[in-house]
């Protein structure tokens, strides 16, 4: 692959809305991503493996609980810190993105937020240093779009539950120490449960054959009469609702990842513009080019103020789940819309691992179908505007 030469666009001088703390957040991990990531990524993902040597890093960045207090091993930033983070850690690669959001939206969230004291000691600051990985089991075989209808169960059985069910498509299953799993009680009520790996009946089988993500681990996780002790319970929240508000900030992070996808893409196209030379001149002094240049740009440049914005609103604790499924939706499809124009703009070259436009483009194609799919998303909105579902 290529010197990772990448310099972000601020079209509309935005550095300029952010604090020192979000610059010196912004930058320490952008040099994280140009010294550990960009270098050794793309053979990775030729090999279709995670990449296990950055762990400690993104942990020492950070990137793991960004924004969980600090007593429990977090960093204690705000939102939009964290937006800035999943960016730049996107920008190297969705799969790493993936692992992050991961362990800190859907594995360090759901235990601060619906765990008692003693799972947040237990568990978080353990996850913050990247000693223990975790997985979020919410998606099964037969209910992907609509975890509501899973069949993943667990009964009461005296000093301990008894767990029983399948889940698939999930991220860092197949090196996790824990998982998050979503599961139904005996009266139909879903519930958190904390599955530790080593328990008996509990195995992770990794998924092979994926053109997308390929520098993320992705398994099932299944269990098979799992004795889960009482105490690994999430006893603050149960209902969909619990699943669906970790999403909520999983979502979010991802509406300010796929900038930074976006950003490296536009970023490659241009520079390669400038420099090829055909028919006597760089293409970059084509009219086809700058149109593509320039829509990219502009593009990007409205997907920043959307997630700025919104990282406004979470900060305040005003963001809906519909704003942020309006920000995961259209920043989504602006970065794979991007890297596909941008792969053009390096004809042949686009399709080489030289360049890193092709594998983010493969990349997004999971991440606009993972943590709701772009027409769900679409439908949240279409719900909260009309106030109908179309789920029902
Ligand atoms: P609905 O009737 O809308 O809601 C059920 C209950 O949940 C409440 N609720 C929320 N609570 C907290 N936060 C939220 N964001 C909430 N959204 C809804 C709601 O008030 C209700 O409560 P109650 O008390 O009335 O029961 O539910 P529905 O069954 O109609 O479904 C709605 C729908 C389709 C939008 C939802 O099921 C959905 O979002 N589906 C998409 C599934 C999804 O996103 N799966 C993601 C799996 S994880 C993943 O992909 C990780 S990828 C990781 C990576 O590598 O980055
Ligand atoms: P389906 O729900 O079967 O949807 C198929 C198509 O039907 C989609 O286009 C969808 O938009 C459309 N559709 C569905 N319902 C409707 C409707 N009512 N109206 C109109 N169209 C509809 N899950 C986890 O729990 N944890 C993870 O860590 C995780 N990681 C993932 C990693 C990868 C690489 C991938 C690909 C997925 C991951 N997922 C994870 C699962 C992901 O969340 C699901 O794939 C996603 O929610 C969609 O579910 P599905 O694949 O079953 O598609």
């Amino acid at each position: 692959m290529k010197p990772d030469l990448f310099e972000a666009p601020d079209y509309y001088l935005l550095d300029d809305l952010l604090d020192e703390e979000h610059k010196l957040v912004r930058d320490a991990t952008r040099s994280w991503v140009k010294r550990a990531v960009s270098p050794i990524i793309e053979e990775y993902a030729q090999k279709a493996e995670f990449p296990e040597e950055i762990l400690a890093g993104l942990a020492e960045i950070g990137a793991f609980g960004p924004y969980i207090p600090e007593q429990y091993g977090g960093a204690g930033l705000d939102q939009i810190s964290y937006g800035l983070i999943m960016q730049e850690i996107e920008r190297g690669d969705s799969g790493v993105r993936s692992t992050a959001s991961v362990q800190s939206s859907l594995v360090m969230y759901p235990i601060f937020a619906y765990g008692n004291e003693a799972q947040r000691e237990k568990y978080l600051p353990k996850l913050a240093s990247g000693e223990w990985m975790g997985c979020f089991g919410l998606t099964e075989p037969d209910h992907g779009s609509n975890p509501a209808g899973m069949v993943t169960n667990f009964k009461d059985a005296g000093d301990h539950y008894l767990l029983n069910g399948a889940k698939l498509w999930i991220s860092n299953a197949p090196f996790a120490d824990i998982a998050i799993v979503w599961a139904k009680n005996e009266e139909g009520r879903i519930h958190g449960l904390i599955v530790e790996r080593g328990m008996e009946g509990f195995s992770t089988p990794e998924t092979h054959n994926k053109w997308s993500l390929r520098a993320s681990a992705t398994g099932e996780l299944i269990f098979d009469n799992v004795k889960v002790p009482k105490d690994n319970l999430l006893e603050g929240k149960s209902g969909l609702g619990a699943p669906l508000g970790c999403l909520d900030s999983a979502r979010y992070g991802i509406a300010w990842g796929a900038i930074g996808a976006a950003m490296d893409c536009y970023d490659t196209a241009l520079r390669y513009a400038k420099e090829r030379v055909q028919f006597g001149k760089p293409i970059a002094g084509t009219q086809l080019q700058q149109k593509k240049l320039a829509e990219m740009i502009t593009e990007i440049t409205k997907a920043q103020l959307l997630a700025f914005r919104l990282g406004q609103l979470r900060n305040e604790g005003r963001a809906t789940t519909a704003q942020i499924s309006m920000a995961k939706r259209n920043n989504v499809e602006m970065a794979l819309n991007i890297a596909r124009e941008a792969r053009q703009v390096l004809g042949g070259m686009g399709i080489t691992g030289e360049y890193s436009i092709m594998r983010h483009m493969m990349n997004l194609e999971s991440v606009i179908t993972y943590e709701g799919t772009h027409d769900i998303h679409l439908l949240i909105t279409g719900a909260d505007i009309t106030g109908i579902s179309a789920f029902k």
